[in-house]
Formats: structure tokens, sequence, C-alpha cells
């Protein structure tokens, strides 16, 4: 039922740079066989403040990808052996890198070579010799678009919590930390009650904005180190790091409570909206696993008649 969760690399990518982390300097991978090309570009982005990864060899570019992660990629095009255009398609067949930005950098004055360089997986292409400020604004702008697309792709756009893949990642990357760190860690899954009701009853723009109000809810309740996920359509995943299962019952109970007693309106009618939890802690098992028991704790809560939590 639940996915194996399979962090993939561009989600990889995503933790690398992303989380609305707009201040980290941009990781800049730079390919140009010319040692003095390469020591000048080094230069002019470390002075920009940027993160620069510089290699004369192409094949060292898979090495560099691997170790590097760069969110931006510039290549020469013209180098002993192979032209850049190659380097960018071995770039883009790997997906984590399949729509980080690159740009060509080369002495190539001919535009219809420079256009069909840009149709094979290029983004810019710049001709040298380079004003330094134009290289550093065209990497700033295309860094700074990458990095917003990013941060929407982890995103649900009706609630802004994380979505579920990103939720799935957190989960692993807190129980690796769990472990490493040797503390307790809590997940809980949260489903409205009779949801189909409120919509079939109040309309699905009703429906959407409760969905809203108990995302703004739980937002303001739950610590910042607790991570909240819009889990399915009604659904939503909590993570609790070093939080034990019981103190994660304890609060989110409280905020169970309070929510159920919000006066919900549609128009002049006036009703009430309740959810139900399961909470379980992580016993050095797989988040799977784990998730599967805050998913056997929910139902019981259902079972027993909802608005409730259950451990
Ligand atoms: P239960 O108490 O057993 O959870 O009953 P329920 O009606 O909430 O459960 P069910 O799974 O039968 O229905 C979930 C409903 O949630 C169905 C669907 O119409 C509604 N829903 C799912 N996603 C959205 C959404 O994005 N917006 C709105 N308005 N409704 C949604
Ligand atoms: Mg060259
Ligand atoms: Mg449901
Ligand atoms: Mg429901």
């Amino acid at each position: 039922f639940y996915p194996a969760v399979d962090p993939g690399q561009l989600i990889e990518k995503i933790e690398t740079y992303c989380n609305g982390n707009s201040s980290e300097p941009y990781k800049v991978l730079v390919l140009d066989d010319s040692r003095a090309q390469a020591k000048f570009m080094e230069t002019v982005l470390k002075r920009a403040g940027m993160n620069a990864y510089v290699i004369t060899d192409p094949m060292q570019i898979i090495n560099a990808l691997d170790e590097f992660s760069p969110e931006i990629i510039i290549l020469d095009m013209y180098m002993p052996g192979c032209t850049g255009t190659e380097i960018a398609r071995v770039i883009r067949q790997q997906d984590k890198f399949h729509s980080v930005p690159i740009i060509y950098l080369s002495a190539e004055e001919d535009v219809n070579k420079q256009l069909q360089a840009m149709s094979l997986g290029g983004d810019d292409f710049l001709t040298k010799p380079i004003d330094p400020k134009h290289l550093v604004a065209t990497i700033h702008n295309r860094g700074r678009r990458a990095r917003s697309l990013l941060a929407l792709m982890i995103r649900d756009s009706l609630t802004g919590l994380y979505n579920h893949t990103h939720t799935l990642y957190l989960l692993e990357q807190e129980i690796v930390r769990a472990r490493q760190k040797d503390q307790p860690l809590a997940f809980a899954m949260i489903d409205i009650d009779e949801f189909k009701k409120v919509n079939d009853t109040y309309g699905h723009p009703i429906g959407d904005r409760i969905l809203r109000s108990l995302s703004m809810f739980l937002k303001q309740r739950l610590r910042k180190t607790d991570h909240i996920g819009r889990y399915g359509g009604e659904e939503f995943a909590v993570i609790l790091p070093n939080t034990s299962a019981r103190d994660a019952q304890n609060v989110l109970d409280e905020i169970r409570q309070r929510f159920s007693e919000l006066q919900q309106q549609a128009g002049e009618q006036e009703f009430r909206v309740s959810f139900s939890c399961g909470v379980a802690d992580w016993q050095g098992d797989s988040a799977q696993t784990l998730c599967e028991r805050a998913d056997k704790a929910l139902y019981r809560s259902k079972e027993h008649g909802r608005n409730q939590i259950s451990l």
C-alpha cells in the first residue's frame, strides 16, 4: 500500500540546495580544457561568493557530478577528444541532472552552431572572452530559477505543506538522524473524519478551505523542527524528531481537541470537523514499517469512533 521509499537522486538534489535556503552559495561545476581559462573562472566565481568546482579533463565529469552535485554546470565547447554537447548528453542521461542548468562558454561565434548546441541540452550560450559580471549574472539567474522550481516541487500547492514524496524523504532522513544520535522519533498519520460528507454537504471549495485551515493549525501548534506533510487527499503526516510517541500523542491530542472545537462556516451554516490520528514510535525499523504502524493506529482510531488518537 505504501510505496517503497526511494529517495531518488532528484530528491537528494533537492535536499542539497533547496528548503528555501537561497543564501547558500551556488554550486557551480566548470569544465574547460584550458588551464588558464579554468583558473580565471575559478577566481571569478569564488570572488562572486560561489562554490566552484573546476575540472580540465572531460573524463572527470562523472566523478565531479557524483562528488560535487552541482546546481549549475558551465561547459567549454571544444576539448580534446570531445565536445561540450557530448558532455551535456552524458550529464542529461542522469535523472538527477536532467534539469540542471547547463551553460556553454565558448569562443564559437557561429550563431547556428551556438543554437545547435543549445538544442542539444544546453540552456545558455556565452562567448569568450566573457565579462565576469555577465557570467556571474547569468549564473545567478539560472541558479535562482532552478532553486525556486525545486522548492515548488517538494510542496503541495493547496496547503503549502510538504508533498507525499518529500514527506517520505524527510522521514528517511530523520530515521538516519535518530539512529546516529540515538534519539527517539515519532510519526503520526492524520485523517479528517467523514470528509466526504463535508464535501457533499458544503461543497468542494469549503472542503479545500478546511484542508488549508488544518494545515495552518498544525503549523502553528507544532515545533519548527517537526515536519508536516500532506500525505494524501485529506491525510496528513507529521514527523516529530527527538520526541517519544507518548509526547507526540499528547501534543497531537491537544491539537485534535482544539481543532474539533473550531466553528467551521459555510455561508450561514456552522459546523465542526474532526480528525483521527495514529501515532507510532520508531523502533529501529524502516520508514515503510513505521508508516504501516502509524496507519494501523489511525485505523484503530477510526474503528473506535473517530475524533481520537491511538498509539
Ligand atoms: P473517514 O472518517 O472514514 O476518513 O471518512 P472520509 O469520508 O473522510 O473518508 P473517505 O476516504 O471515504 O473520503 C475522503 C474524501 O476526501 C474523499 C474526497 O472527496 C475528499 N478529498 C480528498 N482530497 C480532497 C481535496 O483536495 N479537496 C477536497 N475538498 N476534498 C478532498
Ligand atoms: Mg576548449
Ligand atoms: Mg482518507
Ligand atoms: Mg477521512
